[in-house]
């Protein structure tokens, strides 16, 4: 068996969720592969809203193992609060959950110093999620990480070495001033690491190989999207870890050859947090209009999104990047109102026209855009393609034709209900 890779095509939060909830049921293994607590998972059903952070999205199907692989760093406090919330709404996944050895630790001070460093680059901070994924991501590079293996060799003693290293940093460096900070966490931290022990805690790769090896089909969720990816991305406005289909190789310990189906999501329309180019943001009230019709406010940190159309050489250039299959529309319903609906085809730099996702993104870059026909139907209730209107099919026709890839699926909604499955 191989590992289908699901994953966004734009900057994080196409609803990866939801679209995982959906298609479990057809797997027998979810894995996270990379990313941390700065994901947002939002899954909505049975009047549940529950977002997900380091979890796999699977955790709610019953009879699935969730793995969360090595290329993941995590929190333990995050996780802690995860499982409680979890527990609160019957869910306990003590039995369907596995954690890689190879994992990376979050340590308290990570926070701290992600916080720090946003300060220090004042007006060019990159507005992370204050995870503490940038450093922590920075000390596995630099080979100075604590991995979830470690909790079990000479631990207090490896903690407090790199926390004393972080100290330094902060106050030499930073002038930062964490103490309280740090105290006020440490405790919570330490639950989390005695919450994160009663896991079983795996060597993933292996785990994970035996499982396909035994024709067990295997669901690999992204976190975040790949125009965050670290060295795809719109750089440095990106985040620390491979986000495009590759990461599922080394996050998950899994060869080239064994990745089968791609899924790439996107949005009918485009999304960013944080700060960083983005060629089709709209600063009017059509921006204005996209956020409030999509809800669009962070799921991790409820941070308003920028909003924008549609960008189809972006779109074009994640499709290149991760060998994506099949390509799956969400929020197609938050465009219910518009007359018509803007797609960028192009960009303009310099009086020429650009069809490919240039170094860099300026201000220069102007989008070329084609203008469709708007639907003007109320997508919410709709249960099959037949009962699509004619604009729409022509919307996801266009898209299809520019990405060569097709549209398997249109998102009409949050709930399970709302997806369809187009022929
Ligand atoms: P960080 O915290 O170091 O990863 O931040 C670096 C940049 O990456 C952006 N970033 C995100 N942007 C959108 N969504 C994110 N997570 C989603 C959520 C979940 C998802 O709902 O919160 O879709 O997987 C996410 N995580 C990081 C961040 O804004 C910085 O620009
Ligand atoms: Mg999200």
């Amino acid at each position: 068996m191989k590992v289908d890779v699901l994953l966004g095509l734009q900057w994080g939060d196409e609803g990866k969720g939801k679209i995982v909830d959906v298609l479990t049921p057809k797997y027998d293994v979810i894995t996270r592969f990379q990313g941390g607590p700065n994901a947002g998972h939002t899954l909505e059903f049975n009047n549940i809203k529950q977002v997900l952070h380091t979890i796999p999205s699977g955790i709610f199907r019953e009879n699935k193992v969730n793995i969360i692989g090595n290329g993941v760093v995590i929190d333990p406090i995050v996780f802690k609060k995860e499982i409680e919330s979890l527990k609160k709404i019957g869910f306990d996944i003590s039995k369907n959950l596995y954690i890689s050895k190879k994992a990376h630790l979050i340590l308290p001070t990570h926070r701290i110093l992600d916080a720090a460093s946003e300060k220090k680059k004042g007006k060019t901070k990159i507005g992370s999620t204050l995870k503490g994924i940038g450093p922590t991501y920075k000390d596995k590079i630099g080979r100075e990480g604590l991995r979830v293996g470690d909790l079990f060799i000479n631990f207090e003693e490896k903690y407090s070495s790199r926390i004393e290293n972080h100290k330094v940093m902060l106050k030499e460096f930073f002038k930062y001033d964490f103490e309280d900070e740090l105290y006020a966490c440490e405790k919570d931290w330490f639950e989390g690491i005695q919450m994160l022990k009663s896991f079983e805690i795996v060597d993933s790769e292996h785990m994970i190989n035996d499982l396909l090896q035994e024709n067990k089909s295997v669901l690999a969720e992204g976190a975040q999207g790949t125009l965050l990816d670290i060295d795809f991305g719109s750089y440095p406005f990106v985040t620390s870890s491979n986000t495009i289909c590759a990461g599922a190789c080394t996050g998950l310990g899994i060869a080239p050859q064994k990745i089968g189906e791609v899924f790439g999501i996107f949005k009918a329309y485009c999304t960013r947090v944080g700060m960083g180019p983005f060629p089709t943001e709209l600063f009017d009230e059509t921006g204005t209009k996209l956020r409030d019709a999509g809800h669009e406010y962070g799921s991790t940190t409820g941070r308003p999104r920028r909003c924008g159309w549609l960008d189809l050489v972006a779109l074009k250039y994640a499709v290149m990047l991760n060998g994506a299959t099949e390509l799956i529309m969400m929020k197609a319903d938050v465009l219910d109102e518009f007359e018509t609906i803007k797609v960028c085809v192009g960009y303009e730099i310099d009086g020429e026209v650009v069809e490919h996702f240039p170094f860099e993104l300026t201000d220069d870059v102007k989008p070329i855009y084609v203008e469709l026909p708007g639907w003007q139907t109320d997508l919410t209730k709709i249960k099959s393609q037949n009962e699509f209107p004619e604009e729409l099919n022509n919307y996801i026709s266009f898209i299809e034709e520019e990405m060569e890839i097709p549209v398997s699926i249109a998102s009409v909604g949050p709930n399970r209900e709302q997806t369809i499955f187009l022929g």
